[in-house]
């Protein structure tokens, strides 16, 4: 922690340097969930190369540890909905892929359902006993879940965001913490798409305009301000 007097940690960071206090920051992993990552999982059943997601688990995994050690706030998100669809509305099902929709039988269990087992963090980047992990029915992390109010009474100002999808969920939910005036970095190596021209143009998009949505950093950066080893690529 940073103790009696908040230390300012500087990661560099585009469009410019990202300054935070770890007492009033937190990680925020959207939704490394099995059926979006893992090979014979919903996503994979649905044609995506989940290779490209599996990519980022690493890097995922050193900045967790980094954060940890640090001793900073975690808040895993799952895209997850009730057993009975009663918080699907029909404009997000139907639009689904119509050979596997939420709620249908896929290889994990039911589709995005909680507590099936393709709806569980991947073993990799499994949340800690105290950890907290929000079910939440929307893309964005806001909607019809307690996020705002934990992170009030945590008295957190500042995020910073992993996982996927980088223009979905992710993109998502940092606008939405955006508008609620949270200073918002995403972790360019931690994030990633099925589609990469999108997290490109989505990583493109938040820094534009002198930060319009908030800043972007490679995860090294993120590791050098919090004090950890950064390998030799930064
Ligand atoms: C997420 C999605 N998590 N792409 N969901 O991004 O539908």
């Amino acid at each position: 922690m940073d103790g009696d007097t908040p230390v300012t940690r500087t990661v560099h960071a585009q469009p410019f340097d990202f300054r935070f206090e770890l007492a009033s920051s937190a990680l925020v992993i959207i939704d490394m969930q099995r059926d979006f990552i893992d090979p014979g999982g919903f996503g994979a059943s649905l044609g995506n190369d989940v290779s490209l997601l599996e990519a980022i688990v690493p890097a995922c995994q050193r900045t967790l540890q980094a954060w940890r050690a640090a001793g900073g706030l975690v808040l895993h998100t799952r895209e997850a909905h009730r057993p009975d669809l009663s918080d699907c509305p029909p404009a997000k099902r139907l639009r689904g892929n119509p050979r596997l929709r939420i709620g249908d039988a896929g290889p994990m269990g039911r589709v995005l359902i909680s507590g099936q087992p393709g709806v569980e963090i991947i073993a990799a980047l499994a949340p800690l006993p105290g950890e907290t992990v929000v079910d939440k029915p929307g893309k964005g992390m806001f909607h019809a879940t307690p996020v705002q109010e934990w992170l009030q009474r945590a008295g957190i100002r500042s995020l910073l965001f992993m996982g996927v999808t980088t223009e979905v969920c992710v993109q998502t939910s940092m606008r939405e913490a955006n508008d609620r005036g949270y200073e918002c970095l995403v972790l360019e190596d931690c994030t990633e798409s099925y589609f990469p021209a999108f997290k490109a143009q989505a990583l493109a998009m938040i820094r534009a305009q002198g930060g319009i949505v908030g800043w972007t950093a490679h995860s090294d950066a993120l590791l050098a301000a919090l004090g950890a080893d950064v390998p030799d690529t930064i």
